[in-house]
Parts: C-alpha cells; sequence; structure tokens
C-alpha cells in the first residue's frame, strides 16, 4: 500500500463525480516524463522512459517497465513487472487494465503517444478522464519524507551562493561563474543543476530569464545568480543579487526595496491564507515606491520534483488556500532596463505560524 497513491485517490473523490477504477501514468522519452510516476514510486535512480505506473483506490501499486531498468525498479517498495519483449508488455497491460471502465490520465503531463498506448491496451468500453487537477492538489502537499530531500537540495544550494561571496571579482565572466555554480554544487552531492543557471551581471541582470554569456564583471554592477541543486530527483531554488562595489545609493534603494517586498511577503505566509495574498502584498508595496510596475512576474511558485510544480503565489491563485507542507518559492523583484535588476528567492515550506524557510543563505546587502 503507497500513501502517496491513498492520498490521491481522497483528492479525486473530492475533485470529481466519479472515481476511476484505476490511474495510469505513463513516461513517453526523456525529458518527456510525467515526475508523478516518480512521486508515486519514490525510485531515486533510474530513467524509466516508456514505463507505467497502474494506481488503484486501495493504494495498491503496479510498475511495468523494461529489463533495462529492472535493477533500479528493484529498489521500490510495489509491483513490479518486467518485459523483454512488445509481446510480454502487451500482455502485462492487457492483465493490469482488464476490467477497467473508467480509466484516470494525468493529461497535463501526458504525450498524445502514450495517450494512445493506454488506450490500446484498454478495453473497448474504458473511457479515459482526465485526473490532472487531483495530481496537482495532491503534489503541492509534500510529506515529510519529501520536504527533507528538499531540505538537502536548497542546503546545497545555499552553501553554494555563499561560497560565490569569496570568488566572484571583476573580470570574471558570467559563464565561469554558471560552471563554478554546477562544479560547486556537485561537490555537495547535488547530481547537477535542478535548472540552467542564471548569471547576469550589471544590464543583463534586469532580463529575468537571462542565459550566462560571455560577459566580464565591472565594477558598480549587480551579480544576479539564479540556480539550484538537483538532489534524489528534488529542486531547489536560490537567487541572491550581490554589488561589485562600490554600493551607489541607486543600487541600495533598489536592493533593500526587495528585501522589504520579501520580509512582508514572508510575513503572510501562514496555513489558512490565500495564495494570492503574499503577492499582492509585495507588489503593493513595490508599487507604493519610486519602482512602481517594475516587480513584472509572480511572486514565487511550487517547487518539489519540478522546478515549477504546480500552484504559485500569484494574482491568479486567490482561490488556493495555503495547507501544512506546501512549498514554494519566494522571489520579488525590481528590473530597471539598461541599469539592472535585483531578485531575491528563498525557498519556503508553509507551516501552521509561518513559513519554514529552506533555503538560508546571507541575504543582507553584499558588496563583492
Ligand atoms: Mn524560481
Amino acid at each position: 500500500m503507497e500513501p502517496r497513491v491513498k492520498r490521491l485517490f481522497a483528492n479525486i473523490e473530492k475533485d470529481m463525480d466519479e472515481v476511476p477504477d484505476i490511474v495510469v501514468i505513463a513516461n513517453a522519452t526523456d525529458p518527456m516524463l510525467d515526475y508523478t510516476f516518480f512521486y508515486v514510486t519514490r525510485l531515486e535512480v533510474g530513467r524509466f522512459e516508456g514505463s507505467v505506473a497502474v494506481l488503484s483506490p486501495d493504494g495498491e501499486l503496479h510498475v511495468v517497465t523494461s529489463l533495462l531498468e529492472a535493477e533500479s525498479a528493484s529498489k521500490g517498495d510495489f509491483n513490479l513487472h518486467v518485459f523483454k519483449t512488445l509481446d510480454e508488455l502487451n500482455d502485462i497491460m492487457a492483465d493490469l487494465l482488464k476490467g477497467a471502465k473508467n480509466i484516470g490520465i494525468n493529461g497535463d503531463e501526458l504525450t498524445f503517444k502514450m495517450y494512445n498506448f493506454i488506450k490500446k491496451h484498454a478495453i473497448d468500453e474504458a473511457e479515459l478522464v482526465d485526473v490532472s487537477k487531483s495530481v496537482k492538489a495532491t503534489r503541492m502537499v509534500k510529506d515529510e519524507a519529501e520536504i527533507s530531500t528538499l531540505r538537502t537540495a536548497c542546503k546545497i544550494a545555499s552553501e553554494v551562493a555563499e561560497l560565490t561571496i569569496d570568488f566572484v571579482r571583476p573580470g570574471i565572466k558570467e559563464y565561469e561563474v554558471a560552471a563554478e555554480l554546477s562544479y560547486e554544487m556537485q561537490k555537495r552531492g547535488a547530481v547537477g543543476p535542478s535548472f540552467e543557471s542564471i548569471v547576469a551581471f550589471g544590464k543583463n541582470s534586469a532580463e529575468p530569464h537571462y542565459s550566462p554569456g560571455d560577459v566580464t564583471l565591472e565594477k558598480g554592477q549587480f551579480v544576479l545568480m539564479d540556480f539550484g541543486a538537483l538532489y534524489k530527483r528534488y529542486c531547489s531554488d536560490i537567487t541572491r543579487t550581490y554589488i561589485c562595489g562600490p554600493i551607489s545609493d541607486k543600487h541600495r534603494k533598489i536592493y533593500e526595496t526587495v528585501a522589504e517586498a520579501q520580509r512582508l511577503a514572508l510575513e503572510e505566509i501562514k496555513v489558512g491564507v490565500s495564495c494570492a495574498v503574499p503577492h499582492n502584498v509585495a507588489a503593493e508595496y513595490i508599487n507604493s515606491t519610486e519602482f512602481k510596475d517594475l516587480f513584472t512576474h509572480g511572486l514565487g511558485h511550487g517547487l518539489g520534483l519540478a522546478v515549477h510544480d504546480g500552484g504559485g503565489f500569484n494574482p491568479k491563485a486567490e482561490d488556493t488556500i495555503m495547507e501544512d507542507g506546501m512549498v514554494f518559492t519566494v522571489e520579488p523583484g525590481i528590473y530597471l532596463p539598461g541599469f539592472g535588476g535585483v531578485r531575491i528567492e528563498d525557498d519556503i515550506v508553509v507551516r501552521k505560524d509561518g513559513p519554514e524557510l529552506l533555503t538560508t543563505a546571507r541575504r543582507d546587502i553584499i558588496e563583492l
């Protein structure tokens, strides 16, 4: 019995009129993998392309995979079906889908090819129904095992963020810093970065999704680094903005405004509060300053197996109410085109009385 499967069906029961007989989660080819597969199987190692998980309301879990992944899959606690030939795969699928008239699928993360694969093996009268809303709600609330893994991913990123204070100096290039971030995270146990690192100097820091280039750091520039560690499939996501001195009044004002917006937003994070509130509080504060309209994105996003793991802090999230164990980023920013930008990003767990900070790197204004 897998408690995560039970939780998914409990959410389906709340969200839908009819509970499907089974839910089928299917991976296509990397990167078109449904991370829900790894959520329910808890498998930390292996790629599992073309693998399938079949979930039942009683919490039972079946996994179908090829011989290539048999060794990795044997570490899991579920009913394992390994196929060697296509005929064997067809037989296993027909057997697992036998009698299911109503089959739940994760429409948000299922490719058309795998949809047809499920349909091909289902009985003729079977109906495929989208349960992605319930999948998202389930994965949004992390259990303590997930939070513990996220804590390690965040610790690695935090240590590396503080390390950059020692080696980022005028003359270094953006891509050199990006390489150091990856190297230092992997030296601390990460399997790699959780996404392509952003390292932006000077005016480049005004582009929220900039890619590091052949750009040399000069005095009087912002140094914005947005990166994260991938650890046991879980992602951290941190942003620190330092200033290659001297710090001007303008640098200081932007930095302190973003820091205050983040502080105000963090005060609004607790169980029972709407996910729109922290964003609105941060945005209203920034809009009350000379930097009006320069905070151009949502305050944060869900974090877990994916860097954007469903849900977030933004004006449209009004109907999502914070629950204990939800994990989000909190990342206000101000972007001045042609000059530069500041973003400060931390990862938090929603708790009853306030946020639990997972990232711990220094957040005060730092001159390099
Ligand atoms: Mn982020």
